[in-house]
Parts: structure tokens; sequence; C-alpha cells
């Protein structure tokens, strides 16, 4: 503080204050909200049901209650009891089982007996996703467009930084702070403020301690931050009521993680400010579990240490003591709990990939049962691109990636979504096709017990890209030949030399042939979608050449490359033995606001999953360096004419072992056939494999594969009775 601070004078300067405008993390004047729905799936289905907000009403998922809103826990109903003990407790309630999308079907939709047939739906989270896209926009639209920063941090969160938009209040209110801004010392202390008696309307206003910070000092700026800050929000907040019927609890303070405590201290529909002055106080009388990243093992930890559960006698430890946690813990932990958080409220949180998945119980057993499996993902999928604006190409995935797991072998095929087209629900449809396919000529496919489709790479769509659009395709597609060769290997081939592994393949290739017809009736039909995909990829690769033109913008050095660059790592996610079929849905995966900590990249820990990941804008750096030694592009002294490869010379003898292998296993194949699939023969020069890899176009016989209607643009809309 500045050294001409006196009893006349304010505590902050002239610089705290204009910093406001420029969203500084560590002025004292900051002022954060955090708003969280209350009971949020609840009050979805209260209001789509145009049910009255006093019905005691909860929201089951299978056997599971997932929302249950404030009515229903008057009767001490909680997400850990039974639909059954729920009823016994209150026998008024309205149970009501989230929305799926029925094995087949192409909308998400309420089915009454879902919780009953979990074999034949997967959960969807659209109908939630839309009413929290209408609230984030109901939000935005009470605030001043040019002085807002709004964080989703989860389907039912935000976090929004109102530093600018109060500066703007101060000046207006008291101008006595702009006539002279303009020519203080910066380091200078402000005048007093007016000591009229702040409105708290009806706040609930976190008390102070004793002494120097107690109430008996008068109001200074922060305060009357503060509560301009929490005017802004009870006008959001009335505002989400009355334009979408939703009610809201908030926390005002001076950071992330200090709002998102207030939020949750008084529910529902209420709003908690803590002021600076209170905050030791506030932190002091509650239990660091509460505190965001001390719910865990780590809180455990540190119970047991310091034989305590109450923030108040860890803030008696030095810094040193707390240090033996480790010594960023420690750090860590000392200012967390003095109430410290300098993250940023970031409004450019970006998807960077989507994921859509199911647990089979009993687990699936056909191409046809996992077709009409990944339609559904597909449709989930697009929807959420369509939010993310792929129809406009303002952003869009890069790669596709399948996951399948049979037994203990987990598999997971990528390719890349082709650049130079219009991104489409049937595209990604047909990509994801190809990749089950490719899984099942691969044999041992069924029974499956989980499958998963997820789109990467989210970035800026590149608009006006025609002429290079041949190029990018052309260099995603010898990418995806890569992708899918190596993406092979994982599972467990993947602790096999390379010789064994070849060796097993071409086994396994000629087991499967000779030992199950039906299979090997579907494998052929497998084959020979995929041997159709990669001639029309012939034909349409030579005219989109012909377009190309010469740019060589998108003419990208070939293979090898793990994914690290322009494509993102796909590392094989491990899909968890289920343990309940919860959904992890966007609250999951953006995660509870990220106060003090980036965010985990967790995969979903759940078997029926439908995920966005959400990570904050990544910056435009050169793309790193490959990770695995065995795709390093460098040297590059051999060329593979057959895929059109560059390695290094050490690696030829092995690769040219590999198409050896797989022209082998191909041959095996034809002479299975022998002379049903003449198409195959055709094309011996190129292994089917690679070229499906590069799969785009509509697979034959589509239509037998339960392809019905396509969802509309934008999703299904299911019925809601308000906005
Ligand atoms: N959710 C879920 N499974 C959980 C926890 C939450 O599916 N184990 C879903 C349902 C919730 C929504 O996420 O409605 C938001 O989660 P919150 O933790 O914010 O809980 P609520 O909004 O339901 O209640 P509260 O009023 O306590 O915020
Ligand atoms: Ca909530």
């Amino acid at each position: 503080m500045n050294s001409s601070h006196d009893e006349q004078r304010s505590r902050f300067t002239y610089r705290h204050l204009s910093q406001l405008r420029s969203y500084s993390t560590t002025t004292p004047l900051r002022v954060i909200a955090h708003v969280d729905l209350d009971a949020f799936y609840a009050q979805c289905e209260t209001i789509r049901l145009g049910l009255p907000p006093t019905t005691p009403l909860a929201v089951q998922q299978w056997q599971s209650l997932i929302a249950i809103n404030y009515p229903a826990r008057a009767f001490g109903l909680s997400r850990h009891i039974t639909c059954t003990d729920a009823v016994k407790l209150c026998p008024e309630l309205r149970l009501q089982h989230v929305a799926t999308w029925k094995e087949g079907e192409t909308k998400p939709a309420y089915h009454e007996d879902a919780f009953k047939n979990m074999a034949m739906h997967k959960v969807s989270l659209d109908p939630y996703r839309m009413e929290s896209r209408k609230i984030l926009k109901c939000i935005k639209g009470c605030l001043p467009e040019k002085e807002q920063r709004v964080e989703k941090a989860s389907i039912d969160e935000v976090f929004l930084d109102l530093s600018a938009q109060i500066h703007t209040v101060l000046m207006e209110r008291f101008p006595e702070l702009k006539h002279r801004a303009d020519n203080e010392d910066p380091a200078e202390c402000l005048p007093k403020p007016p000591t009229t008696a702040l409105d708290w309307a009806t706040d609930e206003l976190v008390a102070t301690g004793e002494g120097d910070e107690g109430e008996e000092k008068d109001p200074d700026w922060d305060d009357v931050c503060m509560a301009i800050g929490s005017e802004i929000v009870r006008h959001v907040r009335e505002n989400i009521r009355k334009e979408l019927g939703y009610t809201c609890s908030a926390g005002v303070a001076r950071n992330k993680m200090l709002s998102k405590i207030g939020s949750g201290y008084k529910k529902p529909n209420q709003q908690t400010v803590i002021r600076n002055r209170s905050i030791r106080h506030f932190m002091a009388e509650m239990k660091f579990t509460k505190i965001r990243m001390l719910g865990g093992k780590l809180g455990d930890e540190i119970a047991v240490m310091f034989n305590t559960e109450m923030v108040k006698d860890l803030l008696e430890q030095p810094l040193e003591q707390l240090k033996k946690l480790g010594d960023d813990t420690g750090i860590w932990l000392y200012s967390t709990i003095r109430g410290e958080d300098n993250s940023e409220v970031n409004p450019r949180t970006q998807i960077k990939s989507m994921l859509s998945a199911k647990a089979f119980r009993p687990a699936i057993n056909s191409f046809e049962q996992g077709v009409r499996w990944i339609r559904i993902f597909v449709a989930d999928i697009f929807s959420r691109c369509v939010e993310e604006g792929v129809l406009e190409n303002r952003r869009r995935p890069k790669t596709i990636n399948l996951h399948h797991r049979q037994a203990a072998q987990t598999r997971s095929k990528s390719c890349p979504i082709p650049n130079g087209k219009p991104f489409s629900e049937d595209m990604l449809f047909d990509l994801a096709k190809n990749l089950l396919a490719q899984v099942v000529v691969d044999g041992r496919a069924w029974p499956c017990a989980n499958l998963s489709l997820a789109v990467h790479g989210f970035e800026d769509g590149i608009t006006n890209n025609h002429g290079i659009g041949g190029f990018l395709v052309r260099g995603e597609k010898a990418k995806a030949l890569l992708a899918s060769e190596r993406h092979d290997i994982e599972g467990e081939d993947a602790a096999l030399p390379p010789a064994k592994r070849r060796r097993k393949e071409c086994r396994s290739l000629h087991k499967f042939f000779t030992k199950d017809t039906r299979t090997a009736v579907e494998r052929e039909h497998c084959i020979s979608l995929l041997k159709e995909e990669s001639s029309k990829d012939q034909e349409h690769e030579e005219e989109e050449d012909v377009d190309s033109g010469e740019d060589s913008e998108g003419f990208e050095p070939l293979p090898l490359l793990s994914e690290s660059g322009s494509i993102p790592p796909l590392k094989a996610p491990t899909m968890p033995v289920p343990k309940h079929d919860n959904t992890a849905d966007d609250h999951y995966n953006s995660g509870t606001p990220p106060s003090a900590q980036p965010q985990p990249q967790s995969q979903p820990d759940s078997d029926n999953a439908s995920s966005t990941h959400q990570f904050p804008a990544p910056s435009k750096s050169a793309p790193s360096k490959p990770s695995e030694p065995f795709h390093q592009p460098s040297p590059p002294a051999f060329f593979c004419p057959r895929c059109s490869t560059s390695l290094p010379s050490s690696q030829e003898a092995e690769h040219t072992d590999w198409h050896f292998a797989k022209d082998l296993a191909k041959e095996l194949q034809a002479q299975e056939r022998s002379t049903h699939t003449p198409q195959i023969s055709q094309n011996r020069s190129t292994p089917v494999a690679q070229k499906a890899s590069r799969g785009k176009g509509r697979p034959p016989g589509s239509s037998s594969m339960g392809r019905g209607s396509r969802v509309e643009k934008g999703q299904a809309r299911l019925a809601f009775g308000k906005g």
C-alpha cells in the first residue's frame, strides 16, 4: 500500500482502480462472481414438464438419482439413496428418467422404460445442454457486451469477472474518481468513498471476525466494488428467473475460488458476498475439504498429517510445516487457505475434443449392431459440433477416433476428417463406420464390451480453402494411413516385438477366415466396404489433385509423424471397468472451476459417456515434436513408394516387411473368398487397410444398416416449456 496513506485516504490507489479496467488478477478491488443453477437437471425437468416448482422431483439415470430438487430434499432425499428408498421417503415424488438414445434411433427421447432396458439405451444430456446454452446466452445478454468476461465452468456454472463493468459504474457514480484519475500519480491513494451505508439488499453477507478486519472499519472502495458486483449479479439472476424460469445461487468475492465456495454457501436462490474483510474469518471457519482439490486424497493426507479438518488449524501452521506435503503443494495450500487465487476468468475456454461412448452389457456381437450405435454416437457428436460452429466452418475437428474393447483387448482406430469437404453428419458416419470396419477386418471384434467415438483437434476453420483442399486431404490421408497402422498395434499386441506382431496378425487373419462363417461373411462385407471406399477415394483424389493447384500450404511432409504435430495425440483412451452408468457430461469434463489448479484432461469416468473436453484457447505455437521414436521423421533417408512415406533408412527393412505381411494377409483373404469378391484382387497393389483408412464417401449397403432419417441440423429439440 502507498506511503501517502493516511486516515483521510482510501487504502487503495489509482493504479488499483485503473487495473480493474484490464481485468487485472492482482488488484485488491477485483470482483468475481460464480453462478450455479439450483438442482439443475431437476429444474430442467420441472420446467419442461410444466410442473409447479414446489413439486418434489428427482432425475433418475437407470437406478440412480442424479439431481434432486429442493422440495424433494426437504424429505431427506439425496443422491446417495436408491429410487425405491426415495419414493418411500417422499411418496409424492415425481421421478423423471433422463432422455436416452435408443439403439437404432436417430434422436434422443424420453423413454419411459429406459431404466428397465439399459442395454438398448444411451443417456442423452442434450436437453440439459440446450437449457444450459439458453441460460448462458441470457447471462451474456444482461451484461454490457464490451465489458463482460464469462467463463462457462460446467453445464450449470459460470464465472463472471465483473471488474471492467464495475470500473465503469464507479466512474459514473463517483465522478470525483474520474476527474482526478487522469492526472494522478498511480501510486497515490484514492480519496475515501462516501460513508453512506452500502445496500446489500437480500444478500447473504458473510460476517467478519473481530479486530482489524471487523465491521467497525469504514467501508472502503473494495466494499463498494463488491456491492456493485453484487447488484449486477442480482440483476443477472433476476433475468434468468424472469426469462427462463430457473433459480440459481451465486457467490461474489475477489477471486474464483472464494466465489465458488460462496455460491454453495446458501442455496437455493440466494447469493453470498464475501468481502475482503471477511475472507480470513470465512476461511477459518470452514472445513478445508470444501476447497477444490482438497476433497479427496490430498485432503485426507492433510487431515492425518495435521490431525484436523478445519482451515483455522492449518492457518496456524507455518509454511515450512505445510511444505511437508511437498514444496509446491505446501505453498499452494498456504495461500489457498488464506483465500488467495489469482487465476483468470477465461472466456475463451475452447472445446478440444468430444466423445460419445457406451458400455455394452450384454456385449454386442455384430457389425450391424455396432453400426447402429455408431449412428447414435455420430448424431450425438455432430449436434455438439454444430454448436461449435462446424456448419459455418468456424471450428472443426481434425481427427476422428474409434475406440473398441473386446475382452481385455482395446483397439483404437483413427483417421483425419477431410478438410476440403463440408462437415456433415453423413461424412462423420462414413468415417466412423469405416473405422469400425477396420476393427472387424482385423478380427476378434466380437463380443464388444465398449465402443466409443471421439473427434479431436478442434481448430479454427479455414474458409475459402477449396484451392488447397485437395492437398490438405491428401496430406491428411497420408497421416490417416499411419495413424491407422500405429493404432493397430496399441492394446495387447503393442507389447509384442514387430516381427512377432506381424506373424500374429497373419495368423489371426487366417484363423478368422477359416473358422467362423458368420464372422467371415461380416468381415467380407467390411472388406468390400473398405475396398469400395478406397477406390472411391482414389477417384476423388485424382479429381482433387486436378482442382488443387500448386499451392503448397497443405502439402504436408509425409508421414511418419506421431500425431503430436498438427494432429493431436490419439493415445488410446483407457476404458475404465464400469462401476455405474452415470453419464459423464460437460459438468465433469469441463470440471469444477479450475480456481487453483489446471483442469484435469480426463477421459470420462463413465461407461455411458458423452463428454466435451474443454481447455483454454491454445496458443498458436508451432507443433510439438513427434513423441514416438518409431515415427520420428528424421533423417528421411528412405522413401516408400507403396505408401508415399519417408522414413529413416534404419527402418527400411522393417517397413518393407510390414508391407509384406499386409500383402500376405490380403492374399489369405483373397484365397478364402476365391471368386466371391473379384474386386479385391484388382487392387492388390494397395493394401486394403491402408486405403481403407482414407475412408470417405458412402459405404455400400449402408441403407441396410439401419440408417434412418438424419438428425436435423442443430439436433432434435425436446419440448421445453420456456425459451
Ligand atoms: N450431476 C450428475 N451426477 C452427479 C452430480 C451431478 O449427473 N453425481 C448432474 C445433475 C446436476 C448437475 O449435474 O443437476 C449439476 O450438478 P450440481 O453438483 O451443481 O448439483 P445440482 O445443480 O443438482 O444441485 P445444487 O443445487 O446443489 O447445485
Ligand atoms: Ca448446481
